[in-house]
């Protein structure tokens, strides 16, 4: 079938991750395929963002490596907040490396956060790693890079489609696929998610090769089923009151794109 006509819960039935089926509930609960990269280096301002941005998004998608004093005590108050506003928390520290070093990173990583993303350049070692790592339990998902949003990006055509059938052998362990097109899978238990969307006019790229799209464009005519948005919420003056505007221009489309 078509996966962009399946609606978030009966999606569910398609999936053998766990941390995906849980993701596809709380994003219909919560009406919300947003999320956040609070990519910000001041873990103050990151739980400030949290606690405000937290009742509008299914994910609270990190960069841990960037942020100043990221601590035992403030990962475990990110977590209670996590609780609190039902949102997951996502390091997309795009782990690339062997499989060995792999589970080393993610044995730590999985202290704290309930979803990653890693590349599959190193081949099926990294998703071994992961799935027989000691931490490695069913509250947590994986999301594979098979494209990027930024322009004159290495990855072709066929390493987009080999990272998808790899990805296939290890329904459990993935929640998702990180890529920019409909085209790009069709297993309606994987998560689409896409970054690069910004509402604002005029604003179609950075200067460091990112690429912007409209929430419609990507959730309509690309299947976004997550949409990543960082300075379009967190440089704003009230990144809560924009992230809200954000939340339902992305469900408005996620019904029209039900109802095309
Ligand atoms: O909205 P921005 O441009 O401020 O932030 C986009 C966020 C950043 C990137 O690290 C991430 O999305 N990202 C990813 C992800 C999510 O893996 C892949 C990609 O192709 N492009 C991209 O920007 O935190």
């Amino acid at each position: 079938g078509n996966r962009s006509k399946l609606f978030y819960e009966q999606r569910i039935l398609y999936t053998k991750c766990i941390a995906a089926s849980k993701l596809f509930s709380l994003i219909s609960e919560k009406k919300t395929n947003l999320c956040l990269a609070a990519d910000v280096t001041n873990v103050e301002k990151l739980l400030k963002l949290a606690n405000e941005v937290g009742p509008h998004i299914c994910i609270f998608k990190i960069h841990a490596d960037i942020i100043d004093d990221f601590a035992e005590k403030e990962k475990e108050e990110l977590k209670n907040i996590a609780q609190r506003h039902n949102f997951m928390i996502m390091e997309d520290r795009k782990l690339a490396d062997i499989g060995n070093t792999v589970q080393l990173q993610f044995n730590q990583i999985s202290k704290w956060a309930n979803l990653i993303t890693v590349h599959a350049i190193s081949g099926f070692g990294i998703l071994e790693a992961i799935q027989n790592s000691m931490n490695f339990n069913e509250n947590i998902g994986v999301f594979v890079i098979a494209e990027l949003s930024s322009q004159n990006n290495l990855i072709t055509p066929d390493y987009t489609k080999k990272t998808v059938h790899l990805a296939e052998k290890y329904p459990k362990l993935i929640a998702g696929i990180v890529c920019q097109f409909s085209s790009t899978f069709s297993n309606p238990g994987f998560i689409q998610m896409t970054p690069g969307v910004n509402i604002e006019e005029n604003v179609t790229n950075d200067n460091l090769g990112q690429q912007y799209n409209s929430p419609e464009t990507v959730v309509m005519d690309r299947s976004a089923d997550i949409v990543v948005v960082g300075r379009g919420i967190i440089n704003a003056p009230d990144p809560s009151q924009i992230a809200l505007e954000y939340k339902k221009k992305l469900w408005n489309a996620y019904l029209k794109r039900m109802k095309k």
